[in-house]
């Protein structure tokens, strides 16, 4: 491992949200710890997808929203690593730029919040017409398939701001992650984790991707040590089943991953957005063939009519061209 110099200082970029914030904070303290001699400092600045509040995220295209302005401050050497949510980070990645390390993850499940007049239920109780809001393609088109009887209402904003519209009355139950809320201590929200049966996360949800330049062997030497392998071997598969579907992050695509010595299991699954119809199945095989297996799982979907409906919402989710 390269050593460096004492008077390094290494720049950490990372978008302005909080909750970006407290992950590129607790990513600069894990390096702090293991390289006291180097210096961290993180640079922040907003990405597109912080600009545009307004609009169904579905409909802006999903190529980087939240990546690509920390992208191009690497390949302009202004920082020299940018952390992000792994599933907020496209599968395919600027020319120059590489996936460097996948921290240990946290619960990826998805949870459900819910308004004070509905705390008696459970996602499977709700009553016929509760107001449920998401603007996941992802969450809507499997509680669709499985809770037809329920609305779905768009929401956008930052975690504070969908509480307080929740709050407010504007829905009765909302749709989040397990590992935002609790990293920004709204743990006690938390009503419901959603079984995996019912909704398959997102691929690389609750871990966090490093990326930096590709062959900075010093970058790349620093952040290996943060890297969990275990969890690396789940993300490369399920962003290799993504990657193989050529989905990006606004498509109705779910995954689970296991592994059990060393052998991983990649559930995966592709649905319709109005829910009608839902695909799912598994392959299993040695954790380092993990691309692999996430190439077999997209192919084995593929033959069951996983394109037709990708192409489908290709053709109805234009992205708007901005
Ligand atoms: C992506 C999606 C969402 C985020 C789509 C999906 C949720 C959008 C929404 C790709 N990125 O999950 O199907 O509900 O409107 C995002 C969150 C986190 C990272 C918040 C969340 C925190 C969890 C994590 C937004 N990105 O999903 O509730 O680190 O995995």
């Amino acid at each position: 491992m390269s050593v460096s110099s004492p008077s390094r200082v290494i720049r950490i970029g990372s978008r302005k949200s909080q909750l970006a914030l407290v992950q590129t904070h607790w990513v600069q303290g894990q390096l702090q710890q293991h390289f006291p001699d180097c210096q961290f400092d993180v640079v922040t600045m907003s990405t597109q997808g912080d600009n545009i509040l307004d609009v169904a995220l579905a409909k802006i295209g999903d190529k980087g929203l939240f990546t690509k302005e920390l992208e191009l401050s690497m390949l302009r050497q202004e920082t020299d690593l940018a952390v992000h949510s792994l599933k907020d980070l496209p599968t395919n990645l600027p020319e120059g730029l590489t996936l460097g390390a996948v921290t240990e993850r946290a619960d990826p499940a998805d949870a459900l919040v819910v308004h004070a007049d509905f705390k008696s239920y459970q996602i499977e109780t709700l009553p016929p017409g509760s107001v449920i809001g998401t603007s996941s393609l992802r969450r809507l088109a499997q509680l669709r398939y499985h809770y037809p009887h329920l609305e779905f209402k768009d929401i956008r904003g930052n975690l504070n701001t969908r509480l307080q519209k929740l709050d407010a009355g504007e829905y009765d139950g909302i749709i989040l992650a397990v590992a935002g809320l609790q990293r920004l201590g709204f743990g006690d929200r938390i009503h419901q984790v959603i079984p995996a049966e019912i909704s398959l996360h997102a691929v690389g949800q609750g871990a966090l991707g490093i990326e930096c330049r590709e062959g900075d062997q010093e970058i790349l030497a620093l952040i290996h040590a943060l890297e969990h392998p275990l969890t690396a071997h789940r993300c490369h598969a399920e962003r290799s089943f993504l990657h193989a579907l050529e989905g990006g992050c606004q498509v109705p695509i779910g995954v689970n991953s296991q592994i059990d010595g060393q052998q991983l299991t990649l559930t995966g699954m592709v649905a319709s957005i109005d829910g009608q119809r839902l695909l799912k199945d598994q392959v299993t095989g040695p954790e380092d063939q993990a691309v692999a297996l996430g190439q077999a799982l997209a192919e084995k979907l593929r033959q069951q009519g996983a394109q037709e409906i990708l192409d489908e919402i290709f053709a109805e989710v234009r992205p708007t061209n901005l």
